[in-house]
């Protein structure tokens, strides 16, 4: 009887942990579906691979991936660039320019790379690190470290993004939105970052055979 009230609780503890794995690892797949930030008017820029039609924005735990949709395949080149602008700070970053109050630049084309918006009279970009550039399609897709923009610690509640972009590189062809920004809540980016799960599997898995083996042992005692 004993052994069978050791197993019952058993079985309940194998339970509530396999429900626990599922909530997590149906988490942790959800990020890495494209989240659509918004649209954009077809026609309002040309050429057709400078005119941005949609804007989404994937997470994988350690990086942030922005994709343009374009209505012709992007071109990246030294003379043609696609940007991210992104507000991540309070009362800084870009006092001019496409996006005033933007902390980060994220570009493709020209010389690739995650720069920091800044200046007085004029804005400034310092740039700070590599990111990576890929062409899928009509998309063109700009990927940045969490950490080199200071994700959570230096990120305020909502991110504010607006894409762009140039040819040449001082002209702006596209802007989306044509006005404002679209807004990410804080909590799109995750807390928990994507390797983490990797480690709570074995974990959970360890913990459930000691229990098991811990209830084994009682039981043959008893
Ligand atoms: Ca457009
Ligand atoms: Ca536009």
């Amino acid at each position: 009887m004993a052994e069978l009230a050791s197993l019952g609780r058993c079985s309940l503890v194998l339970l509530s942990c396999f429900l626990a794995l599922s909530s997590l690892t149906g988490e942790a797949g959800a990020l890495q579906d494209p989240i659509q930030l918004g649209d954009d008017p077809s026609g309002d820029a040309d050429p057709g691979s400078m005119d941005i039609l949609i804007v989404q924005m994937v997470n994988n735990g350690t990086h942030l991936t922005f994709i343009l949709e374009c209505r012709t395949v992007p071109a990246p080149s030294s003379v043609r660039t696609y940007g991210i602008w992104l507000d991540t700070e309070e009362n800084s970053g870009a006092t001019a320019g496409p996006y005033i109050g933007a902390d980060w630049y994220v570009q493709g084309g020209g010389v690739p790379g995650l720069y920091e918006v800044g200046g007085d009279e004029s804005t400034t970009l310092v740039y700070r690190a590599p990111i990576e550039v890929e062409v899928r399609a009509k998309s063109i897709r700009l990927s940045v470290s969490l950490s080199d923009i200071g994700y959570p610690q230096d990120v305020k509640g909502t991110v504010g993004v607006v894409a762009t972009t140039h040819q040449p590189v001082a002209r702006l062809r596209d802007r989306s939105p044509d006005l404002e920004h679209y807004s990410v809540a804080h909590e799109v980016i995750p807390e928990l970052p994507w390797p983490t799960p990797l480690f709570f599997i074995p974990a959970i898995g360890a913990t459930i055979l000691t229990v098991y083996r811990w209830k084994f042992k009682q039981a043959r005692c008893g």
